[in-house]
């Protein structure tokens, strides 16, 4: 759990006060220094956070107990408590700061903090621990701790919230009577439970002064003197809240000390890995998991960088021998492959989680940094089947891109500018050479947009892509208006529908065709555009005209060679 349940202060006041009046069981409380070792209080079962003035000073200031923190430092600590935690926070208030009038002011802050009860001391002000050894014998007289009791609970304002009146009686040597006779001069004047405090090495004189109790308002001890007290002992004898008041600070300061001597001594982290808490569970401890789900909950995310996934299976006998021992994306143009240039391209755009699809020779297609997936059936299944073998990156933005292209840094640019779902790189010079030069390469993937190109030879890049109505490699060439290029951008959405596309071509029946393809075992990768196209899924085209070039044939590559 990340941050407590937030409960109405009320609400664990109301439990305390509960608790309080359950003598079945006892209340058990342990100390907190600060909202972190209340978390662990909470997290270890205790019933309350009892935040200690001898704790908050010593660890939030490394100062004696010994009214030296302010209140408000005092309240601030117990703000941090009391949001950490789901349990009922005790303040330790010392004498509240002063006197009656200090009390009220005290009484007010800490109630108003949702503190669900508050303990004041007949200690003078400025008091001294009463543990520390010689600490002063006089405490305040009778009458003005019962002003002080009096004055929080004038001050306070909702009822559940408890004051503990606390007596220093037994400890300022006063006896056993004299603190029996504040006890009940505090609970006349309206507390709601009685601290009575002793550091006597043993149990005895609490229990004695337990044993004589017969007012129904709850006793309260803090057995820091006499450890070998039990909660079960205590309880017995009367005590209806027991806190144990120190021990997470004492138990801290050895645990650092010694890790900080051994990391001193051995220069190394690893010296202390299996003493000390895992980050693991310092991140659970603060909720990161929360801060996570918080995060993509109310601040608005980047886009998400898109991922790249290469499709490098096929082979091609027309650029043997060249392709002898490696796929086409391992040709060495000008001292680097197609495949390094296109990793370079993709990086420098911020792309780097790069996937590559190998099928022919894959055992020579080794660039690192790569994530790498196999078609070993590459010759009797499409590439639409290569694409799928990398199904699970297949699952946000992706760009997918063939593996024998090589394009300028401008055409990724533009092309990552577009929002669209599923948005193709279509050359526009395809339609200006094949309607002027009437040739067209041999397999080119045509695509027809619903925007017809104008005809005219000077071509603008149009800032709004085009719809594409079809894409193939039997279009009839006098409607296409460009070329895909091997290159595609999918949205997280165009992703999902290309897999709800291919998982549909996956459960028809073997022997039929899946648009151009024979069967859906070859289909392409237009095949699978084509189909999203026909499912109503938007697909878009951004033109370019020339600016990359693709490597087929003997021909090609030796054109690659001249223009790079
Ligand atoms: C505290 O924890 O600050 C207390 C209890 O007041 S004791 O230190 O034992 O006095
Ligand atoms: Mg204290």
């Amino acid at each position: 759990m990340a941050t407590a349940t937030i409960a109405p202060a009320s609400t664990k006041a109301h439990r305390l006060r509960a608790r309080l009046h359950d003598r079945t069981r006892p209340v058990v409380a342990a100390g907190a220094h600060d909202a972190l070792s209340a978390k662990l209080i909470e997290e270890a079962g205790f019933d309350a956070v009892w935040v200690s003035s001898f704790g908050l000073s010593t660890a939030q200031k490394c100062q004696p107990d010994a009214n030296v923190l302010t209140m408000t430092e005092a309240l601030d600590v117990a703000k941090n408590v009391e949001a950490a935690v789901g349990i009922p926070v005790i303040a330790d208030c010392d004498t509240g700061y002063g006197d009656a009038i200090n009390v009220m002011r005290t009484t007010v802050e800490f109630e108003r903090a949702g503190i669900a009860a508050i303990a004041i001391e007949d200690n003078l002000f400025p008091k001294r621990c009463s543990l520390y050894p010689g600490a002063r014998p006089d405490i305040a007289t009778l009458e003005e701790m019962v002003g002080r009791v009096k004055a929080a609970k004038h001050a306070q304002r909702t009822p559940d919230f408890a004051v503990i009146a606390r007596t220093e009686a037994l400890i300022a040597g006063l006896g056993i009577e004299e603190a029996e006779r504040r006890a009940h001069a505090y609970a006349e004047a309206g507390a709601d439970a009685i601290l009575v405090h002793s550091k006597a090495g043993a149990a005895d004189e609490a229990l004695a002064f337990a044993a004589r109790w017969r007012r129904p308002i709850p006793l309260v001890v803090v057995p820091t003197m006499f450890p070998q007290a039990t909660v079960a002992e205590l309880h017995q004898a009367g005590f209806q809240l027991i806190i144990f008041a120190n021990h997470a600070l004492r138990a801290a300061i050895r645990a650092m000390a010694e890790t900080l001597r051994t990391l001193q001594a051995r220069g190394t982290a690893d010296a202390v890995t299996d003493t000390i808490a895992p980050l693991a569970e310092v991140y659970r401890l603060v909720g990161l998991d929360q801060l996570h789900a918080r995060e993509q909950q109310f601040i608005p995310q980047p886009v998400t960088k898109a991922r790249a996934i290469i499709l490098a299976a096929g082979v091609d006998q027309q650029l043997l021998p060249l392709t002898e021992d490696r796929p086409k994306t391992m040709l060495d143009i000008k001292g680097r492959t197609i495949l390094e240039r296109q990793a370079q391209l993709l990086r420098a755009a911020g792309i780097t989680d790069i996937a590559v699809v190998r099928g022919y020779r894959a055992e020579a297609v080794t660039l690192p940094g790569i994530t790498y997936y196999d078609n070993p059936h590459f010759q009797t299944r499409g590439i639409a089947a290569s694409l799928f073998a990398a199904a699970e990156r297949l699952t946000g933005p992706t760009l997918v891109l063939y593996g024998d292209i090589v394009f300028d840094r401008m055409i990724l640019d533009r092309l990552l500018d577009r929002p669209g779902d599923l948005t193709l790189v279509v050359d526009r010079a395809w339609y200006d050479v094949y309607r002027t030069e009437g040739r067209s390469p041999e397999r080119a993937e045509l695509v027809i947009t619903r925007e017809a190109p104008t005809g005219s030879h000077r071509f603008l890049p149009s800032e709004r892509p085009a719809t594409v109505l079809q894409i193939g490699q039997r279009l009839d060439k006098r409607a296409a208006s460009g070329e895909f290029i091997g290159l595609c951008a999918c949205s997280a959405d165009g992703a999902r529908w290309l897999t709800e596309r291919y998982q549909a071509g996956a459960a028809q029946p073997d022997h039929q065709p899946f648009h151009e393809a024979e069967t859906f075992a070859r289909a392409s990768f237009t095949d699978l555009l084509q189909a999203a196209i026909e499912r109503g899924h938007p697909v878009q085209a951004v033109e370019i005209y020339k600016g990359w070039l693709e490597v087929n044939t003997f021909d090609d590559y030796r054109r690659a060679w001249a223009k790079l």
